[in-house]
């Protein structure tokens, strides 16, 4: 090896030492969203960033569908460093915190607008809970509102009543609940199997979600009801992240704020582009009746006080910030 050095000139080594130190690193993505998904082609286009920024030493794989890690293991997975960074919808872990479920508070944040706004106004919280279980929140994005699928007519919370309807966090369990629905936690990535096999009759989701899994296969019609927009954060090993420099950190920041926009925009292209696929697929886009939208309001603002007595004087302090 010494005699191979001595026969290089002092400039190559240089540059071979260098190269070491920053050898190019991969790091997988794990998400639970289909590739196709808006959510999904955004953290295609930060990985992208990321690269450019970084002049490919770093590489992010995504893995999208739940393959690497199922949605509910992800948060998990990158706090114990099984993987490097991931994306996942942080509303299901409301369990740990009732702060992690700002997002899906009934009929708070239901325009963009809002759900920015909320967002901010909710961040310094998520980031020092993220802080605490070794993750950094590195940058959030918006699904479209939330409305119901059903494959019957319903025009009053009584018609709900024994529906097997497919949760995700806590909002859509206890909705659920007070509407005398069965809930029932499935992946995103088994939606379709799960309708199929009669396992679920229903889904509180977005029209995204609800093209994304063939919903019309088994479902007739969407209420537009506009509950809530929870939101999907990409969330980094902070182990990982305090080992960058700050060059590097810098250019994850400078992405991240991109992902936030364009995630927005396509947020918003994509909910217009399933709306028009579930009626094109033969689905009728409702508007809840009049009936069925007061008594969801009601249940609504028992969810709301549920989740203030849950989150404390942080969350209190969360709704003041969004309301001012
Ligand atoms: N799609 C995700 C979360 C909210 C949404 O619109 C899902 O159903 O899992």
């Amino acid at each position: 090896m010494k005699l191979y050095k001595s026969l290089l000139p002092a400039g190559a080594l240089l540059a071979a030492s260098t190269s070491l130190s920053c050898a190019a690193e991969t790091w997988d993505m794990p998400t639970a969203y289909p590739a196709s998904n808006f959510q999904t082609v955004n953290a295609q286009d930060f990985s992208k960033c990321v690269a450019d920024g970084t002049k490919g030493d770093i590489s992010i794989i995504i893995h999208p569908n739940g393959s690497l890690f199922k949605g509910n293991d992800i948060k998990r997975a990158v706090q114990t460093g099984q993987t490097q960074i991931g994306e996942r919808l942080l509303s299901s872990h409301e369990n740990e915190n009732a702060l992690f479920g700002t997002d899906s508070i009934p009929f708070i944040a239901t325009s963009y607008d809002d759900s920015v706004k909320l967002y901010h106004a909710a961040k310094p919280e998520l980031e020092k809970l993220l802080e605490d279980q070794n993750l950094k929140l590195v940058y959030s994005v918006p699904w479209p509102p939330q409305g119901l699928f059903f494959n019957k007519d319903v025009n009053a919370v009584a018609d709900m009543a024994g529906v097997k309807v497919r949760s995700y966090n806590k909002a859509t369990a206890r909705l659920a609940e007070l509407t005398s629905m069965v809930p029932i936690s499935i992946e995103a990535a088994e939606i379709s199997q799960a309708m199929a096999a009669g396992v679920i009759n229903s889904l509180i989701t977005s029209a995204v979600t609800g093209q994304d899994s063939k919903v019309w296969e088994q479902l007739d019609h969407f209420y537009v009801v506009n509950a809530w927009m929870p939101r999907n954060a990409v969330i980094v090993n902070k182990t990982v992240w305090d080992g960058l420099s700050p060059d590097k950190q810098k250019v994850f920041d400078d992405c991240a704020a991109k992902a936030e926009e364009a995630g927005i925009a396509k947020s918003k292209a994509a909910n217009e582009e399933a709306l028009a696929a579930l009626k094109a697929n033969g689905m009728k886009v409702l508007d809840p009746s009049s009936k069925l939208s007061g008594e969801l309001t009601q249940i609504g603002a028992t969810m709301a006080d549920e989740w203030a007595k849950r989150a404390g004087d942080a969350g209190a302090t969360v709704l003041k910030t969004f309301r001012n």
